[in-house]
């Protein structure tokens, strides 16, 4: 399997640690959005990451949708999404969470990176860190309601833990969220967990953020 998109991305990087995990073995198609946007273009119309190139020459676009595709490969067993019922609607409900604060995330770094200073709209920023911030205070609650030492869901580690950590170290990396302790300590003290363990080591890649 091919797996297109740089680890510094929350979207390819929870695909990346799912298939780790899993030990779902894949080669990696370290392409950037923007210099190598015609090359991902050639596997996804929408030139986005992560794209999956499955053995069988499929092409599986959106992290949700390969996660999925994963979990089924994986067996009910070793799934990372719990299976039904409140569980699973909890865990999608904490991942929605953290996948909009990481878009709302993206939107803030894409006017830096790719807008020109004198053509940005601080309103409009300023409104997604407040989307950003809301979800991701959301977040960390429900990870402080539920203990340090617990995950998110459950008894083991699950896609919601996976994705609220990839989230939130890439914001902290990217958006410095983590400056403001008070609001995201505990997940915080859940990404210090889960960034110890080496699927997570393995695709930990700081994103190059310009100065401004
Ligand atoms: N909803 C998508 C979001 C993926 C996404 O935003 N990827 C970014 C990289 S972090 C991207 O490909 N950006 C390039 C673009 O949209 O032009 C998913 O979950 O896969």
């Amino acid at each position: 399997m091919l797996l297109i998109g740089m680890f510094d991305s929350p979207f390819v990087r929870r695909v990346a640690i799912t298939m780790k995990l899993l030990e779902i073995p894949f080669e990696h198609g370290n392409w950037s959005v923007g210099k190598d946007f015609d090359r991902i273009r050639n596997y996804n119309p929408l030139g986005r990451v992560p794209t999956l190139v499955t053995d069988d020459g499929e092409r599986l676009m959106e992290s949700g949708a390969i996660l999925d595709y994963l979990d089924e490969l994986a067996g009910p067993e070793r799934a990372l999404l719990p299976r039904s019922g409140p569980e699973r609607r909890k865990a999608l409900n904490l991942m929605a969470m953290s996948t909009g604060a990481a878009e709302k995330g993206v939107l803030q770094v894409y006017e830096r990176v790719f807008r020109p200073e004198e053509r940005r709209h601080q309103p409009w920023v300023d409104r997604c860190r407040l989307q950003m911030s809301s979800s991701l205070a959301a977040v960390d609650r429900h990870v402080g309601e539920r203990g340090a030492a617990q995950w998110l869901v459950g008894k083991r580690m699950t896609q919601a833990d996976i994705t609220a950590v990839c989230v939130y170290t890439f914001l902290n990396d990217t958006l410095r969220v983590g400056e403001d302790a008070v609001m995201f300590q505990s997940l915080a003290l859940l990404a210090a967990r889960c960034e110890a363990i080496p699927a997570f080591q393995e695709t930990r890649v700081p994103f190059f953020m310009p100065a401004s």
